[in-house]
């Protein structure tokens, strides 16, 4: 199963947020702190990564927003001491931008935070809503960075307004 998966992700001849995913949790050194963001990339590190013991792996819950995703890599990062990764979308890294500011005097955390450029809300095209011939959408859903939140909606307001 395993090496099924690792052929489909090899098998693209460019780098996928999926791909990405697995690389970065194969590649962090031993005892690092990895913070995930929803959607995506939370679902693919668990379902694409080989799992490692030798990690702390955090993300965020309760209501799966993904405000403050920054903000909380950045407090388990210090509070963590050592090696702090992240791995979010763009439009969760977008959304929690001032949460890279460090103020005077505070610590700098040892945080990397890897996101991939993929322009946003690319997790409503997997879940029901946005497969194609739902009955509940004739088109995509999505949430892109340019402002947008679900793409059929904007098609309606925009018809609104031209008639
Ligand atoms: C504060 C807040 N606004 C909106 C949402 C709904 N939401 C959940 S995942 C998501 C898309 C995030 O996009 P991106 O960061 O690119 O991640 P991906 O689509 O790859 O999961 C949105 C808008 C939310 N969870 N929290």
């Amino acid at each position: 199963m395993g090496a099924a998966v690792d052929a489909a992700l090899d098998a693209s001849p460019a780098l996928t947020a999926a791909r990405l995913a697995r690389d970065v949790v194969a590649a962090l050194p031993s005892g690092a702190l990895l913070v995930l963001g929803s959607s995506t990339p939370v679902r693919d590190v668990d379902r694409l990564a080989v799992p490692r013991g030798d990690l702390t792996v955090l993300a965020n819950r309760g209501v799966a927003g993904i405000d403050g995703t920054i903000s909380t890599a950045t407090g388990a990062a210090t509070v963590h001491g050592g090696a702090a990764f992240a791995l979010m979308g763009d439009l969760t890294f977008l959304h929690d931008l001032t949460g890279l500011l460090i103020g005077d005097g505070e610590p700098a955390p040892d945080l990397t935070v890897v996101v991939p450029d993929n322009d946003g809300g690319g997790i409503f095209a997997q879940l029901e809503p946005g497969r194609t011939g739902t009955p509940a959408t004739t088109g995509g859903c999505s949430a892109p960075r340019t402002g947008g939140t679900w793409s059929r909606s904007r098609r309606r307001s925009a018809g609104a307004r031209a008639g």
